[in-house]
C-alpha cells in the first residue's frame, strides 16, 4: 500500500512539477502584494468593504490592525492613491518576485503523486530488508515534505486504513460539485464499537490553504502510528477526520490558480465561478461578510448549504449531532483560535467561558514546540464581522459545545516544504489538546 503513497527511489521524479508551476501562476503577472498598517478604524472599515464588494481585490489577511492582499496591475494605482487618503502606510512586493522565492524550495508531486523524495536510504536499509515501521517513518516523512495531490491524498488515506484496520476506517461524506469523494477517516480504539464521543476535525474549505491538510493527515498518521500513547485521550472518542473538503478547489490551485478559494461550482454563461464554502452554512446566512456577486472571493451561494460540499459536512455533524463534541474548522493563516460567534461584533454565547479556557490550553500545547503564540478570540473582534460558517453553524445550530476556527502559521499560503513538518507538529499538540477536552463531555 504505502507504495502506492510514496514513489520507489527508482522512479522518483527529480524537482518539481514544472508545468504545474507554470499553470498555476498564469495571469498574475503585474501583480502586487500589499501589507498594509490600518492606523484608524476608517481604514479598517474601508478594507472590509473591498474584501467583500470589490472582486478585482483579493484578501490574503484583513485583521483589525492590518491587511494583506494582492492587486492587480490596472488597479494598482488607484488603490494606492486611496491608500494616501486614508493616511495608511504599505508595503508592497511584486508577487511574482515572493512566488520564485518561496517555489525555490518547495517540492511539489505531480498527479500521480510522484515526488522528489528527501531522505534516500542507504542501500543496505531499503527495499525488501529494511524494517517496515522503519520504511513507514521514513515514507512518512517523505509525505510530510511535499504538497500531495488530490489523488495522493486519497491513498494516503486509504492506506492508513487497510494498515489499521482495527481502529481506522475510510469513507466518503459524499461528492464535490466536479465529482471527487470528500474523503474522511474515522480513528477510534476499536471500529467495531460506537464511542459515545465524536471530536470532527476538518480542513482545506478553502482550497488555496494547503498546509492544513497536511496538518490533519499529519494527525491521522500520528495517532494511529502511538495508539496506545493516546489511549486515555481516545476513551470513547471516535476523531473524525475530513481533511480536504474542497477537493476541486484544491486540485484548481495546483493546476490553475494557486489563490483559488471557492470550491468549483459552474454558471452557465458567468464567467465567475465558486462559493465560499466558508459562507454557505445556515447560520445568520449571508447577513454579514459576505456577498451576493459571484464574482465575490466570499460569494455565499443561492441558499444556505447550496453547495455539496457544505451540504456533505452538515449531513454528517446533524446525524451525529448527539455525539460530536468538538468541531475543528482548520484555515491558513494568521495563527488565531477563533471561537464563536463570527458573525457580528460583541456577540459571544453563554459558554464563552469554556470556549476560551480549552482555546488557551491548546493554544499553550502548540507553543510548547518553538514557541509559536496563537492569538485567542471571536474572529468578528479580531478580523472581521463574517457569517455563514462552520464554527457558528456548529455551535449554534448544533449545540456542538467546543467549536473553533484554526489559522495556521504562515506569513501566506504558501508555506515552505521544509516547514511543513514543524507546523504539522506543533499542530498536532494542539489537535490532542482539543480532543483531550472533547473526551470530558
Ligand atoms: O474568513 C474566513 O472564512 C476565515 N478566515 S480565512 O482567511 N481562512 O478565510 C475565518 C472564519 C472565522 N469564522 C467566522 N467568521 N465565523
Ligand atoms: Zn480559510
Amino acid at each position: 500500500m504505502w507504495q502506492r503513497i510514496v514513489c520507489s527511489l527508482t522512479l522518483c521524479l527529480v524537482g518539481l512539477a514544472a508545468n504545474s508551476l507554470a499553470n498555476n501562476l498564469a495571469g498574475y503577472e503585474g501583480y502586487t502584494k500589499y501589507t498594509v498598517e490600518h492606523g484608524n478604524e476608517n481604514a479598517f472599515r474601508y478594507m472590509v468593504d473591498l474584501q467583500t464588494n470589490d472582486a478585482d481585490l483579493d484578501f490574503w489577511l484583513l485583521t483589525r490592525n492590518m491587511s494583506v492582499l494582492t492587486v492587480s496591475p490596472k488597479r494598482k494605482s488607484q488603490f494606492e492613491s486611496r491608500l494616501s487618503n486614508l493616511g495608511v502606510s504599505y508595503q508592497v512586493q511584486p508577487l511574482m518576485e515572493l512566488m520564485a522565492a518561496l517555489q525555490a524550495n518547495s517540492t511539489y508531486a505531480d498527479e500521480s503523486g510522484q515526488y522528489e523524495e528527501e531522505e534516500e536510504c542507504q542501500a543496505a536499509d531499503c527495499g525488501d530488508s529494511e524494517r517496515p515501521r522503519r520504511r513507514s517513518r521514513r515514507q512518512a516523512r517523505g509525505f510530510f515534505s511535499h504538497y500531495p495531490r488530490y489523488s495522493e491524498i486519497l491513498s494516503f488515506m486509504s492506506g492508513l486504513a487497510a494498515r489499521y484496520p482495527q481502529y481506522c476506517r475510510y469513507e466518503s461524506l459524499g461528492r464535490s460539485n466536479e465529482g471527487r469523494h470528500i474523503a474522511a477517516l474515522s480513528i477510534s480504539l476499536n471500529t467495531r464499537t460506537r464511542p459515545r464521543r465524536v471530536a470532527y476535525i476538518q480542513a482545506a474549505a478553502h482550497g488555496r490553504e494547503w498546509i492544513t491538510t497536511q496538518t490533519v493527515l499529519y494527525l491521522a498518521y500520528e495517532l494511529l502510528s502511538n495508539l496506545r500513547a493516546f489511549q486515555r485521550v481516545l476513551q470513547d472518542v471516535e476523531v473524525f477526520l475530513v481533511p480536504l473538503v474542497n477537493p476541486d478547489g484544491y486540485e484548481y490551485t495546483h493546476t490553475s490558480d494557486r489563490f483559488w478559494r471557492k470550491n468549483r461550482h459552474r454558471y452557465a454563461g458567468h464567467a465567475c465561478a465558486g462559493v465560499d464554502i466558508n459562507r454557505n452554512f445556515g447560520n445568520h446566512w449571508n447577513y454579514q461578510g459576505a456577498s451576493q456577486n459571484l464574482c465575490s472571493e466570499v460569494y455565499s451561494g443561492t441558499a444556505p448549504n447550496s453547495e455539496p460540499e457544505t451540504s456533505a459536512v452538515v449531513r454528517y455533524l446533524e446525524f451525529n449531532r448527539q455525539r460530536v463534541k468538538l468541531s475543528l474548522d482548520v484555515h491558513s493563516f494568521g495563527k488565531f483560535i477563533f471561537y464563536p460567534y463570527g458573525y457580528a461584533k460583541n456577540t459571544v454565547p453563554p459558554t464563552v467561558g469554556t470556549l476560551r479556557a480549552v482555546a488557551l490550553r491548546a493554544a499553550n500545547q502548540i507553543g510548547k514546540y518553538r514557541g509559536t503564540r496563537y492569538t485567542t478570540g471571536t474572529s468578528a473582534s479580531i478580523l472581521y464581522e463574517a457569517s455563514g460558517s462552520l464554527d457558528d453553524y456548529a455551535y449554534g445550530n448544533l449545540g456542538i459545545p467546543l467549536s473553533y476556527t484554526l489559522e495556521l502559521p504562515g506569513d501566506e499560503f504558501h508555506v515552505p516544504s521544509s516547514d511543513i513538518i514543524h507546523v504539522c507538529k506543533e499542530t498536532f499538540a494542539g489537535f490532542v489538546e482539543f480532543i483531550r477536552h472533547a473526551s470530558l463531555y
